[in-house]
């Protein structure tokens, strides 16, 4: 029964009446933060996230559509294995991949970083003519970290096995022999501070292929527009510069898939719940509702 007064339902944005088979994109919110390694609390990133979501505007003012008009379906939160981090991997990939094969876009709501690995894998599974673009303030390339190949800070060691062309933004946190062996796929924090937002999209867009995968770790961002990360690093990037960054990124390319992760919400500070919620709203306008280059 629907009530004649009801609050938006629990899914992304709110979206009444959400249908799987005309929607383009699939959101799998998964409350899942095994292996983080300072402090956890990612697991409840994809609650905070939809309670945030559902309560923005729909209306894009910029693109003068509403946000439903993409068609986007929320699946209820996937259950994390407590056996091992790989089998929460193997999960979600089977998840992303259904998504895939019902010629969808799948989107994963964190929870942890290494999420990240499942939808990749199961993309480069279909085809591998795309480039990961990696939002992040650490590089992520460890091979093993802590005991687990399937660590946070290992996601971007598992996404060059699975997909070769990959490129990371906004690093400022790296390990040596990672910075050895990859500050080539890296557009360090250090040397964007002097470029505009359209000139780091043009860096990125040489570097990559025309069909993309993004993975934002929240962190990413300024720790003074989102404290609400397990491993802050300072000096990181503005909300309103990521958001420019991929307006002009997505002008020219095709979103094939993508991540939004390590949202560990602090009780009382809504507003970095809200970002997030936002910097979702904002990512997948910009890959709809523009007009391709
Ligand atoms: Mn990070």
């Amino acid at each position: 029964m629907k009530l004649l007064h009801q609050l938006p339902p629990y899914n992304l944005f709110g979206i009444e009446d959400q249908d799987f088979d005309s929607a383009k994109v699939v959101a799998i919110p998964v409350p899942y933060d095994s292996t983080t390694s300072y402090k956890s609390g990612s697991r409840d990133g994809p609650h905070a996230i939809i309670e945030a979501s559902r309560n923005i505007e729909l209306y894009d003012e910029e693109y003068k559509r509403e946000i439903t008009d993409i068609g986007i379906y929320t699946t209820d939160e996937m259950q994390p294995s407590v056996n091992s981090p790989e089998e929460t991997i193997n999960w979600l990939e089977k998840e992303c991949s259904l998504v895939i094969e019902a010629g969808k876009i799948p989107v994963i709501i964190g929870g942890e970083h290494s999420l990240a690995i499942a939808n990749i894998r199961a993309i480069a599974k279909h085809s591998n003519d795309f480039s990961v673009i990696h939002f992040d303030a650490h590089s992520d390339y460890r091979d093993e970290y802590m005991g687990s190949r399937y660590s946070h800070a290992c996601i971007m060691a598992r996404a060059k096995e699975a997909c070769k062309s990959c490129y990371s933004v906004g690093v400022r946190s790296i390990d040596a022999e990672s910075a050895k062996k990859y500050s080539d796929d890296i557009l360090y924090m250090k040397d964007m501070r002097d470029l505009s937002a359209k000139e780091i999209a043009s860096m990125i867009s040489k570097r990559t292929k025309k069909n993309i995968y993004i993975t934002i770790d929240m962190d990413v961002l300024d720790n003074g527009e989102m404290p609400s990360v397990g491993t802050p690093e300072p000096n990181g990037i503005r909300f309103a510069e990521l958001d420019a960054i991929l307006k002009n990124l997505l002008m020219e390319k095709r979103l094939v898939g993508a991540d939004f992760c390590e949202l560990a919400p602090i009780p009382g500070l809504i507003a970095p719940n809200f970002l997030a919620a936002k910097l979702i709203f904002r990512a997948l306008g910009h890959a709809f509702f523009q007009k391709k280059r």
